[in-house]
């Protein structure tokens, strides 16, 4: 249809996406069969019946359960290598990508192993699909501080293959401020700092991960409409939100696509930007993302080019390389 032509056409950005999340069920038991690793499903059918999720936390628990078949280092190119060519089909030129080490490291599987796979696949996407990239190493907020400041210590060997640290995973009663010091102490290292925040925990979550882990951008921000300053703030210190439109109907944190704040977020003023979050799970990737947004709202064309304008402006790209694609 003419809107998918549209949106096909317009090279895009993705600013907030899980590597494991992007793990296809066709991909995770051709892993699985050749680790020797049993999956609770029998077949492809049987484990996409089970994304259906009502919160965050029922599609945690078995996003981490698929992470399990990764073990080696092919296994960590492979998981990544197909997410580049997918989002290469559809347009996407500069990629943003997190990956959670802990899920791994925690498991038994060495930080050197997930990290060389990640980043021999993103490099062979820059040579042959001509794919920029950023990586960014993700905290997991249900472990403790110790536990991420250990994660820290691990990466330091590669922190110039790393660009940033992000924070992810259950976030209710795991605020920001759980991880001041080891915001502090990434920050000193050279990494830019991004927290998912306000996605189903509260606007206050928000507020903390600005005043205390001092992020220069925010994953979901649903909830930033609720706080008139904050709204203020946001638009001043032009601070960006990478909105994941299919990850929140998924997860439940709106019930159909129409209650979606992501227009008036954009009429107020926010650099807001649209993302997939988690492909393999939420139904879409990024096309998908900006078809049903697109589709429901009636965004005109001049509105799609502005959230994908936004996506390079909100991109850690250098000037000179943000004005070469706007
Ligand atoms: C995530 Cl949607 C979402 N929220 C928080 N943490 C995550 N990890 C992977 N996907
Ligand atoms: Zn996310």
């Amino acid at each position: 249809t003419e809107l998918k032509n549209i949106i096909q056409g317009i090279p895009k950005t993705e600013l907030h996406l899980h590597l494991e999340g992007s793990f296809e069920p066709e991909l995770m038991f051709e892993i699985a069969k050749r680790n020797n690793i049993t999956l609770d499903y029998d077949t492809v059918e049987s484990l996409k019946k089970a994304y259906k999720f009502n919160n965050l936390q029922e599609f945690l628990d078995i996003y981490y359960l698929g992470a399990k078949v990764l073990i080696h280092e092919q296994d960590f190119f492979d998981l990544t290598w197909a997410y580049l060519t997918k989002v290469h089909s559809q347009n996407v030129v500069h990629v943003e990508v997190f990956f959670d080490p802990q899920t791994h490291t925690e498991r038994g599987v060495s930080f050197d192993v997930v990290i060389n796979g990640i980043k021999k696949a993103l490099e062979k996407g820059k040579e042959e699909l001509n794919i920029s990239y950023k990586l960014i190493m993700s905290y997991l907020r249900h472990l403790s501080e110790e536990e991420a400041f250990k994660t820290l210590e691990e990466a330091l060997p590669f922190k110039d293959w790393i660009d940033g640290v992000g924070l992810d995973s259950s976030e209710v009663g795991n605020p920001p401020s759980k991880f001041i010091n080891v915001f502090e102490a990434s920050a000193k290292h050279g990494f830019k700092l991004v927290a998912h925040a306000g996605e189903e925990g509260p606007v206050e979550y928000i507020w903390e991960a600005l005043d205390h882990l001092k992020i220069d951008r925010i994953d979901h921000g649903n909830r930033c409409l609720d706080d008139d300053t904050l709204v203020q703030k946001l638009i001043e210190d032009n601070i960006a939100l990478t909105l994941c439109p299919l990850s929140n109907l998924e997860l439940k944190v709106i019930q159909k696509m129409e209650d979606h704040n992501i227009v008036e977020i954009l009429d107020r003023g926010i650099m807001a930007t649209i993302n997939s979050d988690d492909p393999a799970y939420f139904g879409g990737y990024m096309n998908e993302n900006y078809y049903e947004t697109a589709k429901v709202f009636n965004l005109s064309k001049d509105q799609l080019l502005q959230l994908a304008i936004n996506g390079f402006e909100a991109s850690w790209l250098s000037p000179v390389d943000k004005d070469k694609h706007i």
